[in-house]
């Protein structure tokens, strides 16, 4: 695990990568590699939803993702599960409202990153209160990669925080391409979070280099 200051965590969430199993039409390992080569700045491990591995396997493909992150420098941060990312001192934790609290998670993890998703400026004011490094905002557009996504927030939403003196680092998330990435920077996102954009490309680094162009 490595600690980030403010400032190093904005330039993480650049080009912010989520993946787990059932996003690759190919093996998790060789997306991941490629993504890394496209200029992905952080990755996410969410191993969640139907058909997603479980218990022992869940954790050796987590071990392999974050020795292709550590060996090429990227942060890994876990998604939902704290146990996990204490268990492999991962590098952070990614938590939403339905997940355990963040001051909880703060809590149990010490200085590692926490990015906490957030709908409302109160949502957001007590994440940030409960130690939050980042804010993942959305679904900005309409998105496959969530069964129980919310409705879509639009751009709307990062300028509303923004407008509402929400400074800490803020990722855009949700039906982000490499068509509208440059928007959501634009709104006031320090970068994009993005799954089947990359995850289901036919050409994994080819698509997060067009990604990685449309951020810059
Ligand atoms: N933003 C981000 C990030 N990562 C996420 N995983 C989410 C939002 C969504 O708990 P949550 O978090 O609402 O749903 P799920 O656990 O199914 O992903 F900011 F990192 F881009
Ligand atoms: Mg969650």
């Amino acid at each position: 695990m490595t600690t980030f200051q403010p400032h190093e965590i904005e330039e993480l969430l650049q080009l912010y990568f989520i993946m787990g199993s059932t996003n690759c039409n190919t093996d998790p390992v060789y997306v991941l590699e490629q993504a890394i080569e496209g200029g992905i700045t952080l990755f996410q491990y969410r191993e969640k939803g139907a058909g997603s591995l479980e218990g022992l396997e869940k954790v050796r493909l987590a071990e392999k993702l974050y020795k292709v992150c550590k060996d090429a420098g990227i942060p890994f941060i876990v998604n939902d599960d704290v146990d996990l990312a204490v268990e492999l001192d991962a590098d952070g934790v990614h938590v939403g409202q339905e997940d355990a609290g963040a001051n909880f998670v703060r809590e149990k993890t010490g200085n590692k990153i926490l990015g906490v998703s957030t709908h409302t400026i109160e949502e957001a004011e007590k994440a940030i209160e409960d130690g939050a490094d980042y804010l993942g905002l959305g679904p900005i557009y309409p998105t496959i990669s969530k069964d129980d996504a919310r409705a879509v927030s639009g751009l709307t939403i990062i300028e509303n925080f923004r407008k509402n003196g929400i400074t800490i680092p803020i990722v855009g998330i949700g039906g982000i391409t490499a068509s509208n990435a440059r928007d959501v920077i634009q709104a006031g996102a320090n970068g994009v979070s993005l799954i089947s954009a990359i995850a289901a490309a036919a050409d994994v680094k080819k698509a997060s280099e067009e990604l990685k162009r449309a951020v810059l």
